[in-house]
């Protein structure tokens, strides 16, 4: 490792040291908030200034000790979304409103009153059964379905929205500033309050634009099961919260982060999903700057419906407290109404877009450590592959690849000639991902810094100077993402004739762009930095990292003229990065806890709209045990991003590198992830067209059944598989709660029926972590696997179905050509839809749009629960004649097997079972 940047890291098990971060009390906003202790809230609708037009109605609320007029505009949008914006009316300059989030404008709805007086408005919505309630003193707004209030906003008086104003020796003081502490008399407070300027760290935010702090309250009715505002290295279940522990929303750099915890790490979405077991709700809070939320979910308590005086309506309902406090910006948050889990994907992904569709070798193995040394160093972990016959789809390289810590450059002495290595991997079949972190090296000898220096591409500080801060190169500038233009000419760099010693197979990983800075304020840069448009950091900081990939994405398609699909991965992300690629956890440690707690952070991740996640195989700090190892991959192996790697300091970690036994566990785990990937790339293609996640908490599935809402120790891979991690050492048994009434379990890899209901005990060895197939499913597998996912494009298919109680089971097949944007722009796709119904096994076009010539057939058909021996099986293939079809029957274990097909994957055919 060069000295030029930070010898940050030596000690592998570096605790982190969290006095480099901020606790909740030290953050100047949340104790202004928290200031605010009412029983009823200070704002009044003021409704004869209400102003309906056709989309929308608005109206102002004052707070009455200040006196500051607000706007409230609601409407409703299409699929049962409703937006609330709330800002100032005359705000001193403009406040900032998170652009490029939402895929369009969304199309909203006439919202119509049903009843209206001096106290009180009630909105009839498009949705018959559902109305909006709004009190007028204090100001608050009830969503109420079917006669019952879901939620309410500001029930608990928390709206909070502090106006801009000017600096306090500009100015006399006001009513307000002696309620808030901002008179220019009372420096000490300020200090306090942190209004003008907050200290952390040896640092000073000076804010130039006073406080701007906003935050409303939200109430779930009858829920006590939220979910979602990633990042956090915590349960799935969302906790309560108390004043010193609330969860943080703000992308940071917390290498090797403890778990358990609330802090903020890479990555924010703040999307909180409430559950209960006939209704799903969901709360988008679009807002890029720092954000804190509070939960508590109180048990079940009796409620009077308001304004019901009728005794016999007294229920017993839990309730879920949500407060969301946001350092500036403005109130622009989505409801999101459900009233099913898979709806509120669809609601969400109608705002913010859906998973973009991987190229198929980005769903194969990613073998990644920080560093493969030189061009040697990757040909024989690339032949190693081979030699142990191991599938794998991308070798990756990490920053020392560069020449200096110069992104799109190479290391001259290990990297002298890379475009020989990727011709030679391309011949593998096989691709490259490299690393392009956003901070950029100042040496005006590097065309990257000197042109966007020159340009004006970096980020400011509050003097108007490039920012400069440490990181890996040394002294290093930050380009503005933000700013569109910015955005293209970083998406040229990609171009071929531009970066040199790139080809077709190389992709891209965009690390540290929190942005982490080394000695910077919390490890990343000051929030009264300055941005495109003379926006401060502290207004976008949640966003940097969600443009960084917008660009490189952009830059992958732009360099094949807008034929390819890209692949970026990104640690740091914000909603809707799942229309640029791909995320990781960051840096875990190799250690069990954080194996298991990857699955909770994964379930959040897939929650919040973004399918495409995994984590570091093995663990990123420190040395796996075997055992470890091998748990790890057998994970890894059924989450949506599956890739090794290891830090620096760690020995080498190649899959044959722990004896033979476990080679061949590991090998044994990858190709499983090999055969399945027809299923998998189905899932994606589901993800990107429906927004149905890869992978899923097991509620999602049975969205009524209690006993799975607080799962988090296995999951769902799409709605057929369900997966069980192994997480502890020496493990011989694992309990897996089996949901459903009704529902037949497989075990994956024996095709037995799993007895029992609920918990169940199944026996575990080394060798095999619980896959366990849902009847009434079918899952599309290759009969074989190859050296990556390009060698198996002609390989057969098996089809594996799982019958129900009602001897049933429906599947799909989604194919491609794997890596091109053709499915789009020319419908060359397949989509399949596989029946079997009453003995009748059936293969039809599920999107009669999508054309795509294969000559890949569908060679073994596998029937898990078939009760008794057939006499003869036939296929007729349309325009065909019928066909004796082989098979054998094994009447112990049920299973049928119908052999040597060769039934072509893209016509229609139907296999008679007599
Ligand atoms: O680029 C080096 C590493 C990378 O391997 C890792 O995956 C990232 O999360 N990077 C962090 C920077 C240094 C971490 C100590």
């Amino acid at each position: 490792m060069e000295a030029s940047g930070e010898e940050v890291i030596s000690v592998e098990d570096e605790a982190v040291d969290k006095s480099k971060f901020k606790t909740c009390k030290q953050i100047a906003f949340y104790r202004r908030q928290k200031q605010l202790r009412l029983e009823k809230s200070l704002y009044q609708a003021l409704l004869d200034t209400l102003d309906i037009t056709n989309d929308s109605i608005k109206f102002q609320v004052i707070n009455e000790e200040c006196k500051i007029p607000l706007s409230v505009e609601i409407c409703e949008i299409e699929d049962n979304i409703f937006r609330l914006k709330i800002n100032e009316i005359k705000p001193l300059k403009p406040r900032y409103e998170v652009p490029d989030v939402l895929i369009k404008e969304p199309a909203k709805f006439r919202l119509n009153i049903s009843e209206r007086d001096a106290g009180k408005l009630v909105l009839a919505c498009a949705s018959e059964d559902q109305q909006l309630h709004i009190t007028a003193n204090p100001f608050q707004i009830q969503f109420v379905s079917k006669d019952e209030i879901v939620l309410s906003l500001n029930s608990r008086g928390l709206l909070y929205f502090e106006h801009l104003r000017s600096p306090p020796h500009l100015r006399k003081s006001t009513v307000q500033e002696n309620v808030d502490g901002s008179s220019a008399s009372s420096e000490e407070n300020q200090d306090v309050l942190g209004l003008w300027k907050e200290n952390f760290g040896g640092f000073s935010d000076i804010k130039a634009n006073g406080p701007s702090s906003i935050g409303l309250d939200f109430s779930f009715h009858g829920f006590e099961h939220v979910y979602g505002i990633p990042q956090h290295a915590e349960t799935f279940l969302l906790k309560n919260t108390s004043e010193d522990d609330v969860y943080r929303l703000y992308n940071l750099d917390v290498f090797g982060y403890k778990i358990h915890s609330k802090m903020g790490i890479y990555g924010s979405v703040p999307l909180l999903l409430a559950h209960k077991p006939d209704r799903t709700m969901g709360v988008f809070w679009m807002n890029s700057s720092e954000t804190l939320v509070e939960i508590a979910t109180k048990a079940a308590m009796k409620v009077v419906p308001s304004g019901s005086s009728d005794i016999s309506k007294q229920r017993v309902l839990p309730q879920t407290d949500v407060r969301w406090m946001s350092e500036s910006g403005i109130i622009d948050t989505f409801i999101l109404m459900g009233p099913r889990p898979f709806d509120i994907f669809k609601q969400y992904a109608q705002l913010t877009g859906t998973q973009a569709l991987p190229p198929l070798f980005s769903l194969g193995y990613h073998q990644c450590r920080w560093n493969y040394e030189d061009e040697k160093d990757v040909e024989g972990v690339d032949a190693g592959f081979d030699v142990y016959d191991i599938p794998y789809d991308v070798i990756w390289l990490d920053i020392e690849h560069t020449d200096g810590k110069r992104y799109f450059t190479w290391d001259k002495k290990k990297f002298g000639n890379p475009m020989r290595m990727q011709k030679q991997l391309m011949k593998k079949k096989r691709k490259l991902v490299v690393i392009l972190d956003p901070h950029i090296k100042v040496d005006p000898l590097y065309t990257i810094y000197s042109q966007a220096k020159q340009r004006g591409y970096f980020v400011k500080d509050r003097q108007g100077e490039d920012f400069e801060g440490i990181c890996w190169p040394g002294l290093s500038s930050y380009l503005d993402f933000t700013n569109p233009e910015v955005r293209e000419w970083y998406a040229d760099q990609f171009a071929f004739k531009t970066y040199q010693g790139s080809s077709e197979i190389l992709f891209a990983w965009n690390d540290m762009n929190e942005p982490s800075v080394f000695r910077g304020v919390e490890l990343t840069m000051q929030k009264d930095c300055v941005h495109h448009g003379k926006w401060e950091h502290r207004e976008i900081h949640n966003l940097y990292g969600f443009y960084q990939q917008m660009a490189t994405a952009e830059g992958l398609i732009r360099r094949s003229g807008g034929l390819e699909r890209p692949f970026v991965l990104t640690r740091s992300f914000f909603a809707g990065s799942q229309r640029y690629g791909a995320v990781w956890s960051g840096d875990n440690k190799a250690d069990w806890s954080y194996l298991k707690i990857s699955i909770p952070m994964l379930l959040t991740i897939s929650m919040a709209g973004i399918s495409f996640c995994g984590a570091d195989v093995g663990g990123f700090v420190g040395n796996p045990k075997p055992e470890l190892l091998v748990r790890w991959y057998q994970a890894g192996a059924l989450q949506p991003f599956f890739r090794g790697h290891a830090n620096m300091h760690t020995k080498r970690r190649e899959p044959w590198l722990f004896g033979e036994e476990n080679t061949r566990i590991i090998r044994e785990a990858i190709k499983e992830r090999y055969r399945l990937l027809p299923y998998i790339y189905s899932l994606f293609y589901q993800a990107h067209t429906a927004a149905e996640p890869v992978m899923r908490p097991v509620w999602v599935e049975f969205p009524e059944e209690l006993e799975t809402f607080g799962i988090e120790d296995e999951y769902m891979l799409g709605n057929a598989l369900l997966i069980c991690p192994v997480t502890e050492p020496k493990v011989t048994a694992v309990s897996v709660f089996l949901p459903g009434q009704q529902e037949i379990w497989y075990d994956f890899r024996t095709f037995k029926c799993i007895e029992g209901k609920g918990i169940v005990k199944i026996p575990v060895t080394l060798d095999h972590i619980p896959v366990i197939h849902r009847g009434g499913t079918i899952i599309p597998l290759k009969t074989s696997v190859g050296k990556s996912t390009e060698w198996m494009a002609d390989v057969s298919y098996e089809l594996r179905a799982a019958l129900d109680y009602k001897e049933s089971a429906v599947g799909l097949l989604y194919l491609d050509d794997g890596h091109s944007f053709q499915y789009l722009h020319k419908k060359q796709f397949l989509l399949r839809k596989f029946t079997f119904h009453e003995n009748v096994f059936s293969s039809r076009c599920a999107d009669e749009n999508g054309q795509f010539c294969t000559k890949c057939i569908v060679e073994q058909i596998v029937l898990l629960g078939v009760k008794k021996q057939p006499s003869f099986v036939t296929a007729s293939i349309h325009d065909g004649k019928d066909k004796a079809v082989a098979f054998t029957y094994d009447a112990k274990s049920s299973v049928l097997t119908l052999q040597n097909l060769s039934l072509n994957v893209g016509v229609d055919w139907e296999l008679q079972i007599k």
